[in-house]
């Protein structure tokens, strides 16, 4: 298997490799990472780009000078490597300040005190040359329905769209927006809690060309949907935007696996799809593949950058393993047989309408027993994939 190159796109969080391990039952077991030796250790393990909140690079209540003191030496390591900043984002959910809430808090100062944050993140996001802004609401939410207005919450979510939006436009930035669902945790219920309630959403909006979405593969798990339907769905619309990989094994909390170490046949078909979804088995999908995962408290320094490794390693793992899934003549013939490809036919022949669909005699006299009895093959074909999957085709 080759080795990642920048070409592959790789990109990862500073806040995922710097997870020093606190959870909410223990201290931390790893020391801070300096975002620059980050940067250095990432360019040569083959990534492409660092993506980060404004506070894993500098204290939320830290000084102007401060600030620029810390971008300045990231923008440094940066040009050392040739490292890129594909995305940057903003926190809006560690300090207290936001506890119930960011943009849709209840409490009006602190909405307009976490708008300003994203603004100014915004200009930070242009300077660093990044062309997307995700929005990861974690706080936006509540536990108990009596304390939250949901319709208002989403006012409130819309009146800061369309002031970003609005902003990025007047100020000339080529920046886009993505919204980042996750169902729950840290609030018990989180707003926009599925790609299906964020695109939704996102039709609402003033400019909604300049807003899509962040789907990350343990979050839609987390729901208990299928991550390479949302996929679809989201590149459906035009609005996958963004994306954030990693591992989670069902229902529970977001676990931040390493990518395909969680449903792993549910990577496979999500790979198929980004890297062979295109028009004539192109990829479907063009931007960063993005790590948004937790190198378990378990490891050491080490462990991280074995773990750093493995996600991208996996990823072109399964780009090489649904390369071959996709040249077996035997998995083309399954795929005709499951009507796969057959879904691609309009129902309705060019031009016609009900009329003449009500007065098709081969409709009308349709014989549903016979079709009843046809077999898809969907086993087969699944077993193939798996085949191929484990190496044994
Ligand atoms: C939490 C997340 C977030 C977002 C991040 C990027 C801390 O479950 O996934 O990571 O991805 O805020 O916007
Ligand atoms: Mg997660
Ligand atoms: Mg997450
Ligand atoms: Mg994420």
């Amino acid at each position: 298997m080759r080795q990642p190159t920048r070409a592959d796109k790789f990109s990862f969080g500073l806040w995922t490799v710097g997870w020093r391990g606190v959870d909410p039952f223990g201290e931390a077991t790893r020391p801070a990472l300096d975002p620059v030796e980050a940067v250095h250790r990432l360019a040569e393990l083959g990534a492409y780009g660092i993506t980060f909140h404004d506070n894993d690079l500098f204290p939320i209540d830290g000084s102007e000078d401060q600030r620029r003191a810390h971008v300045d030496r990231l923008a440094a390591a940066l040009r050392d490597t040739g490292l890129v900043v594909p995305m940057v984002t903003t926190n809006l959910f560690t300090h207290p300040v936001f506890k119930e809430g960011g943009l849709t808090a209840n409490d009006r100062g602190i909405r307009r005190y976490a708008l300003r944050k994203v603004l100014r993140n915004v200009e930070l996001a242009a300077e660093l040359g990044a062309r997307t802004f995700v929005l990861w609401g974690g706080r936006e939410g509540s536990e108990y329905d009596s304390a939250k207005d949901v319709r208002a919450a989403l006012d409130r979510y819309r009146e800061s769209l369309n002031l970003l939006t609005q902003f990025v436009l007047d100020r000339g930035y080529e920046i886009r927006f993505a919204l980042e669902p996750k169902p729950n945790e840290p609030r018990g219920d989180i707003l926009l809690p599925t790609v299906g309630h964020a695109l939704a959403f996102i039709a609402s909006l003033e400019h909604e060309q300049l807003v899509g979405v962040n789907p990350e593969v343990g979050h839609e798990q987390m729901a208990g949907l299928n991550f390479t339907h949302g996929i679809a769905q989201a590149l459906w619309h035009g609005k996958l935007f963004h994306i954030d990989l990693n591992g989670q094994r069902g229902i529970k909390y977001d676990q931040d696996l390493v990518f395909a170490h969680g449903d792993l046949m549910n990577a496979f078909s999500l790979v198929d799809l980004l890297e062979h979804g295109g028009p004539d088995g192109s990829p479907a999908y063009e931007g960063p593949r993005h790590f948004d995962y937790k190198p378990s408290r378990t490891e050491n320094i080490d462990g991280v950058w074995q773990s750093a490794a493995a996600n991208m390693r996996n990823y072109l793992l399964l780009t090489e393993r649904a390369r071959a899934f996709r040249a077996d003549p035997e998995v083309q013939e399954a795929l005709h047989t499951a009507g796969v490809t057959e879904l691609r036919t309009p129902t309705l022949a060019s031009g016609e309408s009900y009329t003449e669909l009500l007065a098709d005699p081969a409709v009308a006299d349709f014989d549903i027993d016979k079709a009843s009895e046809r077999g898809y093959g969907f086993v087969r074909l699944n077993q193939l994939a798996l085949e191929h999957l484990t190496g044994a085709r």
